[in-house]
């Protein structure tokens, strides 16, 4: 089985590039490690602090956090990092030739329950002569160079592109190497299968109350089929199984939020997220645009997601 770099070393053109995409993972296999301690090693629980977000931090998302802040800073091909745990972007390298924006431990509310969360990542390339700035950031997902995430469940998984498909490896924990176990992996055009938290319905907009409520009706309904829910709480679980058996996932802006952004956010969740799917033959929209379309206005910006099998967004948007 080849492992992660010996597929870069053939795939991935630029050794700078490369060089990003190693530290990332080498940092998401100690975070891993981390997280099998749980908690004999006493990192489970509240940091007692909240991100600018005004979301209370848990231990692992700072300890996560700084784990790969650290190590990116070190990597002379950064140039700057922009994070959920961090305020601000924090510059790194001025030649460093890429920028990256991470969730270090998305989904960390599934910490004290023992289940599924992961890290996304996603990854622009630049140049400039002065320390990074934050408009440097704000480009719209298309121009991403790679985008991904590693998922920490039964087994530790690394799910990436570079633009040509979405290749998934397993983290064989003797030999400590992501090994390549699923290749150029696709997202089937049908599915039967949904994701949303149902416990918003009363606050969703009244075209994705209806179709959730046609999906709902099953072979009853007007689209004549039985469908199935599933919702891990952490988007990059939902992603994961998308990828894996098809569906399609809604985190949708609804009544409480009057900017009507949703809760995901736009640089490191939404557009790598998107990356993949796409690179994968599905789509990824929000109500009214594509997601890699969107010319971000800030870097902690939030936007409805609706991704996966490339009908079924159809048929949802055409609500
Ligand atoms: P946390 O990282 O705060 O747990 O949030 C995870 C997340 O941003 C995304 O990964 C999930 O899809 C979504 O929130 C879950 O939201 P609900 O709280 O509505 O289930």
């Amino acid at each position: 089985m080849q492992s992660l770099s010996q597929f870069l070393a053939a795939h991935v053109a630029s050794s700078s590039l490369q060089e990003v995409l190693l530290v990332t993972t080498e940092t998401c296999k100690e975070i891993s490690a981390a997280l099998k301690k749980g908690s004999l090693a006493g990192i489970l629980g509240m940091a007692g602090n909240e991100n600018v977000q005004g979301e209370e931090q848990k231990k692992l998302d700072v300890i996560s956090n700084n784990m790969l802040k650290n190590a990116l800073l070190a990597c002379p091909s950064v140039r700057a990092i922009a994070s959920e745990e961090e305020d601000d972007i924090v510059p790194a390298h001025t030649t460093g030739e890429y920028l990256i924006s991470f969730d270090p431990l998305d989904g960390s509310s599934n910490i004290d329950i023992n289940s599924m969360v992961g890290t996304i990542f996603s990854l622009y390339r630049t140049t400039g002569d002065h320390p990074a700035t934050e408009v440097e950031f704000l480009r719209p997902g298309k121009e991403q160079v790679a985008a991904g995430y590693v998922l920490y469940g039964p087994s530790t998984m690394l799910v990436f592109t570079t633009g040509n498909g979405v290749n998934m490896f397993t983290l064989d924990i003797d030999q400590g190497e992501f090994l390549l176990t699923h290749e150029n992996v696709k997202v089937a055009a049908e599915t039967q299968e949904f994701a949303i938290n149902m416990s918003n319905q009363r606050f969703w907009s009244d075209a994705m109350q209806a179709y959730v409520s046609d999906l709902v009706l099953g072979k009853d309904g007007p689209r004549g089929k039985n469908y199935n829910m599933r919702w891990v709480a952490a988007m990059v679980g939902d992603v994961h199984r998308i990828l894996c058996r098809g569906g399609i996932f809604i985190y949708p802006w609804d009544k409480k939020d009057p900017t009507k952004a949703g809760k995901l956010r736009l640089m490191y969740e939404a557009n790598p997220m998107a990356m993949l799917i796409e690179n994968a033959g599905g789509k990824a929209f929000t109500h009214t645009q594509r997601i890699l379309d969107i010319q971000p206005e800030g870097i902690h910006q939030r936007v409805p997601v609706i991704l996966g099998a490339a009908n079924e967004v159809d048929k949802c948007l055409s609500y």
